[in-house]
């Protein structure tokens, strides 16, 4: 059965690929699983038809048969789980990677995240100055403790897995901030994972929305 998940009608960041379909996307990309993708407008996500698949109103969605599912890293880990490549069939590598799943979206996104929002929304604060340097020093952080476990390693524990898919997805998002530039290591391994023929084809069907959208 072919998944539908839902993308932005037109997406703030012009299709440079960082909001959250991009990772879900590149999963179905990478497992070789054909998917449908319904565009949905911000007001459409705040319906109540919507909210039924999402209780937060955002995107991304998956719908596959009588399973409707919210959360990237869900959505990410059920593809995973049920498709050869992406967690290793160890089970102790199969947990780590899993690991490193969360550790993407709960140790290294959310610093990234607050970072970004600051610069968003409150420029115009009056201690947006004084607070910037305090989330940029707890991105710093992260980034540098993620630099020194990657060390040399093309990945974060042996091949490809989906949490080195989804800590690239995280990591993408400083893209323009100039944070990334500083860990040269961490630099090459978002290119290493953009690099992927997975990551382009979905990076290009995300892109073509936008240009459509744009044309339109
Ligand atoms: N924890 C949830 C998940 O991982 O799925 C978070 C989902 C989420 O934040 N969705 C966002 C959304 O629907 C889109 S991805 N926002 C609309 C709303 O809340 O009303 C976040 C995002 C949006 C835009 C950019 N951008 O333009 O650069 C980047 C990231």
């Amino acid at each position: 059965m072919t998944p539908t998940i839902t993308a932005f009608e037109r997406s703030p960041d012009r299709g440079k690929g960082q909001a959250r379909d991009m990772r879900v996307r590149w999963t179905l990309e990478e497992v070789g699983q054909p998917y449908d993708v319904r565009l949905v407008s911000f007001s459409e996500m705040k319906e109540p038809a919507h909210r039924m698949l999402h209780p937060f109103g955002q995107i991304p969605t998956y719908e596959e048969g009588d399973l409707a599912l919210f959360e990237s890293g869900a959505i990410v880990l059920h593809i995973a789980e049920r498709h050869a490549g992406l967690l290793p069939d160890d089970a102790n590598a199969r947990a780590r990677a899993i690991a490193w799943m969360f550790a993407a979206l709960n140790t290294v996104e959310p610093p990234i995240v607050d970072r970004g929002m600051a610069t968003l929304l409150e420029r115009d604060k009056i201690w947006y100055e004084e607070r910037l340097p305090i989330l940029e020093d707890r991105v710093r952080d992260r980034l540098g403790e993620l630099s020194h476990r990657l060390g040399d390693a093309d990945w974060l524990d042996g091949a490809f897995s989906a949490g080195d898919l989804l800590m690239v997805t995280v990591l993408r998002r400083l893209n323009g901030s100039g944070m990334l530039e500083k860990y040269p290591n961490l630099s090459a391994y978002v290119a290493r994972g953009e690099a992927r023929p997975a990551f382009k084809r979905a990076f290009d069907a995300q892109l073509a929305v936008f240009t459509a959208a744009s044309a339109g």
